[in-house]
C-alpha cells in the first residue's frame, strides 16, 4: 500500500510509546514490519460486541487504520473476511499450519462455559474448544477487551451463560490480557509488535496485563485530579461545577479503583476522547469487580493515600527570613512542590487504606 515512511514511523512510534518502548524501538518495529517480519494474527471472536475490533479501525485518520493493518498480518478474523462458511474455517486451519507455534492467538470477547459451551458455537464446535485449540499452537496470547480479560459484560449478573475469560479457560498459559470495553487499541498494538520485533512480552501483573498500561490507577494521572485534592466536585451533570471540569467522583468516578492509562492515551487519537475527557465518570471497564458489577453512579472508597495527607503542609513558614531572602524561598518551596508532584506520580497503593473525600490537611495545602 502507499504510505508514506513517515506515517509507518509514526504508527510504531505511538504503539512503542504505549509500551514504553523508546523512539528507537519504533524504528526498529517500522523497520521489521518493512522487511516482512509481520506478526501472523489468528483473530477469534466469541461473546462481544466487536468493539475491539472497531476501536482498532476506527482511527482519527483512515490512513492511520489501513496502516495497522499493514503492521500485522492478519491472517484469520471473522469480522473482516470476505470469506465465509467452509472457505473461513479452511483460511483458520491454513493460517495455523503456516505458522505453527508463532503466531499470535487474539481473543475478543468471553467464553461461556456453561451447558458445555453451547451457547456459542461457530462452525458446529464450541468457543471452548477453538479458544483452547487455537491458543495450544500459539507464539503468543492476547486477551483484548474485558470480556475476553475476565468475561466483561457478557458475565454481568446473572451471566446466564458462563462467560468467562481467556485465562481462565486457558489456565497454565501465559495470556496477556488488554481489558478495556473496548481496549485501547495502542496497548494492543505495542503488544503486538514488540513480541514480533523482540520476541519478548511487556513485564504483567497478576492478572496478565501489561505493567505499562495498567500499572496505576487513572486517579493517579486523571486531569481533574488537582480539582479532586482540593475538594472541587461536580454534583449533577451540567451544574456549574460539572460545566468547569471538576472532578467527578460523586457522580460515581471509579477511577480510584481502575487501572488503565486511558487518561494518557486517548482513543482514536483525538484529544479528550476517553469518559473522563468527554465528562463522564469512568465507570471501571478494565477493573474485574467493578466494571459491569457495581452500579455506574456508586461511588467506590479511595485506597491509596493522596498528596495532602502523605507530605507535611509545605506551609512551615520561617519568619526570620527577610524579604531579600523571599526569592530564594520561592525556589526552596517550588522544588519542594516539585517533589510533591513526582511523588504524588509515583503513589501505589502501599499506604493504609481509608475512604472520604475531604482529607484533614486539605485546607492547609490550599493555603500554601
Ligand atoms: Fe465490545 Fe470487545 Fe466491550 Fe467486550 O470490547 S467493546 S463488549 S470488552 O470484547 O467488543
Ligand atoms: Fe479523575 Fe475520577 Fe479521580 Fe476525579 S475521581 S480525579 S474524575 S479519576
Ligand atoms: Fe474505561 Fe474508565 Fe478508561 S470507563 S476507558 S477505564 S476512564
Amino acid at each position: 500500500m502507499n504510505v508514506s515512511r513517515r506515517d509507518f514511523v509514526r504508527v510504531c512510534g505511538m504503539a512503542a510509546a504505549a509500551v514504553g518502548l523508546p523512539a528507537s524501538a519504533a524504528l526498529q518495529m517500522a523497520e521489521a514490519a518493512a522487511k516482512g517480519l509481520k506478526p501472523s494474527v489468528i483473530w477469534l471472536h466469541f461473546q462481544e460486541c466487536t468493539g475491539c475490533t472497531e476501536s482498532l479501525l476506527r482511527t482519527s485518520a483512515p490512513a492511520l487504520s489501513e496502516l495497522i493493518l499493514d503492521l500485522i498480518s492478519l491472517d484469520y478474523h471473522e469480522t473482516l473476511f470476505a470469506a465465509a462458511g467452509h472457505q473461513a474455517e479452511a483460511a483458520l486451519r491454513s493460517a495455523m499450519r503456516q505458522n505453527r507455534g508463532k503466531y499470535i492467538c487474539v481473543i475478543e470477547g468471553a467464553i461461556p462455559v456453561k451447558d458445555d459451551g453451547i451457547y456459542c458455537m461457530i462452525g458446529g464446535r464450541t468457543a471452548l474448544d477453538i479458544c483452547r485449540e487455537v491458543a495450544a499452537d500459539a507464539g503468543a496470547i492476547i486477551a483484548i477487551g474485558s470480556c475476553a480479560s475476565w468475561g466483561g459484560v457478557a458475565s454481568a449478573e446473572p451471566n446466564p451463560t458462563g462467560a468467562t475469560g481467556a485465562p481462565q479457560i486457558l489456565e497454565g498459559k501465559t495470556v496477556v490480557t488488554i481489558p478495556g470495553c473496548p481496549a485501547n487499541p495502542y496497548n494492543f498494538l505495542g503488544v503486538a509488535l514488540q513480541y514480533a520485533t523482540f520476541g519478548t512480552l511487556p513485564a504483567l501483573d497478576a492478572q496478565g496485563r501489561p505493567l505499562f498500561a495498567y500499572g496505576r490507577t487513572v486517579h493517579e494521572h486523571c486531569p481533574r485530579r488537582a480539582h479532586f485534592d482540593s475538594g472541587r466536585f461536580a454534583k449533577m451533570y451540567g451544574d456549574e461545577g460539572h460545566r468547569q471540569g471538576w472532578c467527578l467522583y460523586e457522580l460515581g468516578c471509579k477511577g480510584p479503583q481502575t487501572h488503565a492509562n486511558c487518561s494518557v492515551l486517548h482513543f482514536c487519537e483525538t484529544v479528550d476522547a476517553w469518559p473522563i475527557g468527554l465528562g463522564h465518570p469512568c465507570v471501571g471497564c478494565t477493573e474485574q469487580g467493578i466494571g459491569f458489577t457495581m452500579p455506574i453512579h456508586q461511588t467506590v472508597n479511595v485506597t491509596g493515600v493522596t498528596p495532602p495527607s502523605t507530605y507535611p503542609p509545605v506551609a512551615a513558614e520561617d519568619k526570620r527570613i527577610s524579604p531579600l531572602a523571599t526569592g530564594v524561598a520561592g525556589v526552596v518551596a517550588g522544588a519542594v512542590a516539585g517533589a510533591g508532584y513526582v511523588a504524588s506520580k509515583k503513589l501505589g497503593t502501599h499506604e493504609p487504606p481509608f475512604s472520604g473525600m475531604r482529607l484533614a490537611d486539605d485546607e492547609k495545602v490550599e493555603k500554601v
